[in-house]
């Protein structure tokens, strides 16, 4: 398949290209509006070095009470069991994830405006931001697979049409991340590479991909070579705790053998200066779930108190 001349990280080749350079920012605000937010200079220089950043009790316990309510809601009605953003673990019948979360439930969708969060994001992506997806992994306990290694953008760009690493991610625990239940594993400094998979991607692949990611996920060589370098950090925390991490950043986390669940929310911010184009695998586009392209507003602060402690 030729290389569209707007692809600027080819991947799902047919043969291994050698990883580069990323070509973008990590950070996009410049001057004055680089230091108007809440992420002090020493976080943003922290989230360009390592790819990532760790906050502890973002939310309050009383809040992540009520989002945890809402889980286990969602457990129990049948028509959320049944739709097509609802994702079981590999023959069970555990969920492993939600998708449009924040189109589900307004608690959720408030959270995404919440102004701290969209000040952070404005910090980051040195724009307007759109929730391009949103989800809840529960890894429940005993039963929660993992997920392979792979950088979310490589997906984003192959299979959504994200044309550049533009994008963050909002993690929030809902509940504690421990060593224990299979904790986000990301390894510091892997955002400034890209590292192109090979395999062609198969039409409907989120239907597989889901479950358990074969495609996107780097080959040995290239994930021993980086993690040699950069090491593997498992941030743990409390209920509440954040983790905000960019596009690119490797990532990955193992099965849940314990007992306790591992319930996460994640949100991913879009700057819209970089609005989806079609897929850069050749396939149609993915659901609105998994890419948004219908509604790419600017989002405006929307909450009279904040959620977040932070700065
Ligand atoms: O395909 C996706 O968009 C999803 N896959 C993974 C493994 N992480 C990002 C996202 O949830
Ligand atoms: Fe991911």
């Amino acid at each position: 398949m030729e290389t569209r001349s707007d692809d600027f990280y080819p991947t799902r080749l047919e043969r291994p290209i050698p990883p580069f350079d990323r070509l973008d920012p990590v950070v996009y605000s410049q001057g004055a509006d680089r230091n108007r937010g809440p992420l002090t200079e020493n976080e943003l220089a922290q989230y360009e070095r390592d790819g990532f950043l760790v906050f502890d009790n973002f939310l309050d316990t009383d809040t992540v009470h009520r989002f945890r309510d809402d889980l286990r809601a969602y457990e129990h009605n049948d028509s959320m069991l049944r739709s097509e953003g609802t994702i079981t673990e590999p023959g069970k019948q555990e969920i492993r994830s939600i998708f449009g979360i924040h189109q589900l439930s307004e608690r959720f969708d408030r959270l995404t405006r919440d102004p701290k969060i969209l000040d952070m994001v404005h910090q980051l992506l040195g724009s307007d931001a759109y929730i391009h997806q949103s989800r809840i992994n529960f890894k429940p306990g005993f039963h929660g697979k993992g997920f392979d290694w792979h950088s979310d953008f490589e997906t984003w760009h192959a299979e959504d049409g994200m044309p550049r690493m533009r994008a963050v991610s909002f993690s929030i625990a809902l509940t504690d991340n421990t060593p224990f239940n299979g904790p986000l594993m990301l390894v510091p400094g892997s955002h400034k590479t890209f590292i192109p998979c090979v395999g062609r991607t198969p039409e409907d692949h989120y239907q597989s991909s889901l479950k358990k990611q074969e495609l996107g996920v780097p080959n040995a060589q290239d994930l021993r070579r980086i993690v040699d370098e950069h090491g593997i950090k498992a941030p743990t925390g409390p209920a509440g705790s954040l983790i905000i991490f960019e596009c690119n950043t490797l990532h990955a986390s193992n099965a849940n053998m314990s007992p306790w669940p591992r319930s996460n929310l994640f949100f991913v911010y879009n700057s819209v200066e970089n609005l989806l184009s079609q897929p850069f695998c050749g396939n149609k586009p993915r659901p609105d779930f998994l890419g948004n392209r219908s509604d790419t507003e600017a989002l405006e602060a929307r909450s009279d108190r904040s959620f977040g402690r932070t700065g």
